[in-house]
């Protein structure tokens, strides 16, 4: 087993909470992004030439939730198939950050933001455990991804 029921369950509890707050969680995350990669900021349309992460930016917000939301629903393939299925939108978010620039090393980069957004998220619900479960999730979503991106389209 990839992922156990009870690794499984922290994160469905925690995106639960945590979804009822997209649009601030994902300003903190590009934050983190940012802190830990300041290079990164070129990356994305909506941060470039700002000097400021924007507060209120519909994209910025959309973009970040759906890394959430994709890493939640790739915890209930794997514990399910043990593997993330290169389906439809795995191939086409390996062909949108080729098209960007991405490359391997960035995963780290966004895997560390993603989890210390949601440790700073979540206050005293958070636990080792269930961070290592979001870990088990995004590794096996980011896989799939660069798996197309090594691929090719
Ligand atoms: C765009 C998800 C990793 C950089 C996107 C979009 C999604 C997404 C949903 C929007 C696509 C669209 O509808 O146009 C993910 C997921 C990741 C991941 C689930 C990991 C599991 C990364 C990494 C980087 C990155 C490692 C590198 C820093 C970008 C950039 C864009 C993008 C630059 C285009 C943003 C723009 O519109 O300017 N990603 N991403 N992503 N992602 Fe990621
Ligand atoms: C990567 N791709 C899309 C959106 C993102 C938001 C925050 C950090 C990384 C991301």
């Amino acid at each position: 087993v990839v992922l156990s029921e009870r690794q499984e369950a922290l994160v469905k509890s925690s995106w639960e909470e945590l979804k009822e707050n997209i649009p601030q969680l994902s300003v903190r995350f590009f934050t983190w992004v940012v802190e830990i990669a300041p290079v990164a900021k070129d990356m994305f349309s909506f941060l470039r030439n700002r000097d400021e992460i924007p507060q209120n930016d519909p994209i910025l917000q959309v973009h970040g939730g759906k890394v959430f939301k994709l890493t939640y629903e790739s915890a209930i393939q794997l514990r399910e198939k043990g593997v993330v299925a290169a389906d439809p939108m795995v191939k086409y978010l390996g062909s949108i950050h080729i098209k960007n620039g991405v490359i391997e090393p960035h995963f780290e980069v966004v895997k560390e933001a993603l989890l210390k957004t949601i440790e700073e998220a979540l206050g005293d619900k958070w636990s080792e455990e269930m961070s290592t479960a979001w870990a088990i999730a995004y590794d096996g979503l980011a896989t799939a991804i660069k798996k197309e991106m090594k691929d090719g389209i």
